[in-house]
């Protein structure tokens, strides 16, 4: 049971495939457990593994874990690792503290207090962790660095508080930094319901394993329907035994415990050359990396803090190939390999090795729609012009703002109803884990919720030119609803032509049933996707009641992107006001606290989307110049 789990865990979250790897002659890694002592006694348990045909003194790549250490030295090179070894390093995997066989406590929270000498948290821990490993690792170089996906990223960016003097370069991929504002578990205040929820079981069910919460329903979109207001979570299935679900509903507003939660505020330098890696699709932790890169920047002298990003979910970087997401093939290119051969591997080469060079650029990207490689001297990129795309009342989208003959018919409206919410992908919807179609729903086709009365569409002219966004993008909503609370989600999608699938092609783990009815033809691509949620318009710490049908302006942050809208392609808006179970349904009237709704509290609401001169809606696009 508990190999399967960890096998499982290798070949997803943490993206060291099982297949695609290449048959061994003889064994690659001598394995070796030990349990590591921290300051304050308790001991983690690492595996170290030595490569087979060491000769001289190497690196350690040190990587922590709450999913479980191999017990084994692998048979055969992890695909994700293949161009690394190359160079040789001695692989360090570690369980965190409570997890496992590691003694102690599990923080699924990452409070770092680095002004009280007696604590003891994740940055503390990799310091004595890399202080143990470079005196007792026999023919280590004395040079060490730190890499790793999600959580496994998020335990390597929290050194960067306090690093070790050892610990010369670090690659963190993935890792979220303040869990209230975006990423895993919630976007400004908006609860990730169904992942907050099924994460919170899985890490904190059991020490000694990954735990799936068992639905009775396969559709969970019918079951987070069926179970109501979410006090029924604890009423009816955990009971108060799950740590951070209750730390959730206790704490709804950014309050003290949060922005303890928010490591990166204590981010302000480059303390050690880090690549940052982000997905575009990333369906977990999006946000993160940039947030890291930024805040790194902010004293950045020896220019030591880089940025990668591209066309990626969560962790796709380190599969075997990453030559499609979905159905978006990448025009022959293999992303995941070629960043770990072109950009992961020299990094470390560089810097651990004192091989190669340093790369010359601040960012490099593969960008999608173009699907080619770019590197940029700084990002955002200066010819990058922030340029408005305007919602029109007619459902079309164009450059041109309203004009005053628009005005007599100013706003498209809808009806939401929280007792019928909008799916945030097609149903059924599977459990989030264990990986299953939650890794592509954000390339997924946005035709599925075309036509419903609930989702408001607007869409451009085919476009006679390419137009390439490189940067961060935003929208700006002047929107009212006949609640007291509310929330917008809005959708920019790149609707592909009726004769776009020219080629058949096959995806990456080949066609799977059903995936043969699908076409590019007429695809809605979505590009970027975010919700904002009223209450908290005015402020995270206090949450505010709206004033009914009161128009007010939306600001929704959409992140970085680089994509290139393709001539004969059109460009797509959607509004909606429930995506669910990905976030929980506002019960459209103040409360409170939402965590402590009752049935009763859950009503319809009209929403106004304004699109006049007054009140011009639209979207900020950085069009390179
Ligand atoms: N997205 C997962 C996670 C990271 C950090 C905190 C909580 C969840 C993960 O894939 O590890």
């Amino acid at each position: 049971m508990r190999s399967t789990v960890v096998l499982a865990i290798l070949a997803g979250l943490l993206a060291i495939p099982a297949q695609a790897q290449e048959p061994a002659s003889q064994p690659i890694f001598k394995l070796q457990e030990v349990m590591i002592p921290m300051r304050d006694g308790v001991k983690l348990q690492t595996v170290i593994l030595t490569p087979a045909d060491q000769h001289g003194p190497l690196p350690i790549l040190f990587r922590r874990t709450p999913y479980g250490v191999p017990e084994n030295p692998p048979q055969q090179m992890p695909a994700s690792w293949k161009e690394l070894a190359q160079d040789g390093y001695i692989f360090v995997i570690q369980n965190l503290r409570g997890r496992f066989k590691s003694e102690g406590v599990f923080d699924l929270t990452s409070h770092v207090d680095l002004t009280n000498p007696k604590s003891t948290n994740e940055t503390t821990d990799a310091y004595d962790s890399i202080e143990w490993l470079v005196k007792n690792v026999p023919n280590n170089s004395g040079k060490v660095g730190m890499y790793g996906v999600s959580y496994d990223g998020l335990t390597t960016a929290l050194a960067l508080l306090h690093p070790h003097p050892a610990l010369k370069a670090m690659s963190e991929q993935a890792s979220p930094v303040d869990q209230w504002m975006n990423d895993d578990d919630h976007r400004y205040g908006a609860l990730r319901e169904s992942y907050n929820f099924e994460y919170a079981v899985m890490e904190q069910a059991d020490k000694n394993s990954n735990t799936h919460f068992e639905f009775e329903t396969y559709d969970t979109y019918q079951w987070y329907l069926d179970l109501g207001p979410l006090s029924n979570i604890n009423a009816k299935y955990l009971h108060g035994k799950i740590p951070y679900w209750n730390s959730t509903i206790d704490h709804p507003d950014y309050d003290e415990f949060w922005k303890k939660e928010a490591w990166v505020r204590q981010l302000h330098a480059s303390t050690v050359p880090n690549l940052n890696v982000a997905g575009f699709w990333d369906q977990e932790d999006p946000w993160g990396p940039w947030q890291i890169f930024r805040h790194a920047e902010e004293h950045d002298p020896d220019h030591t803090n880089f940025m990668i990003a591209g066309p990626w979910f969560h962790g796709q970087w380190q599969t075997p190939k990453a030559d499609s997401i979905g159905l978006i093939p990448f025009a022959g290119h293999e992303t995941a390999r070629e960043f770990r051969e072109n950009i992961e591997a020299p990094f470390f080469g560089y810097y651990l090795h004192g091989k190669g060079e340093k790369p010359k650029w601040q960012a490099s990207t593969f960008q999608s729609g173009s699907n080619s490689w770019h590197t940029y001297a700084v990002w955002p990129p200066k010819e990058a012009q922030p340029t408005n795309l305007y919602l029109h009342a007619d459902g079309t989208l164009s450059f041109t703002a309203p004009t005053a003959a628009e005005s007599a018919k100013a706003y498209r409206e809808y009806v939401s109803d929280p007792a019928n919410p909008v799916p945030y992908r097609q149903r059924p919807i599977s459990p989030t884990y264990p990986a299953g179609d939650w890794r592509t729903w954000e390339a997924a086709d946005q035709r599925f919720v075309d036509g419903r009365p609930d989702v408001l569409s607007f869409v451009s002219a085919p476009l006679d030119h390419d137009i390439t966004v490189t940067g961060p993008l935003a929208a700006a909503l002047f929107a009212s609803t006949s609640g007291t609370d509310s929330d917008f989600v809005v959708k920019l999608i790149d609707v592909y032509p009726d004769n776009a699938q020219k080629n058949s092609w096959a995806p990456e783990d080949g066609p799977k049933p059903g995936q043969f009815a699908q076409s590019l033809n007429g695809y809605e691509l979505p590009i970027a996707m975010e919700v904002r949620r009223g209450r908290y318009l005015q402020s995270f710490e206090t949450p505010h009641a709206l004033a009914p049908n009161q128009p007010l302006e939306w600001n929704v942050p959409l992140r970085d992107h680089d994509h290139v809208f393709l001539k004969g392609h059109r460009i797509m808006v959607q509004i909606q006001s429930t995506w669910f179970p990905l976030i929980d349904r506002n019960p459209q009237k103040f409360v409170p606290s939402i965590y402590k709704a009752v049935a009763s509290d859950f009503t319809s609401a009209t929403q106004r989307i304004y699109c006049s001169p007054a009140m011009p809606s639209h979207v900020v696009l950085p069009v390179m110049h």
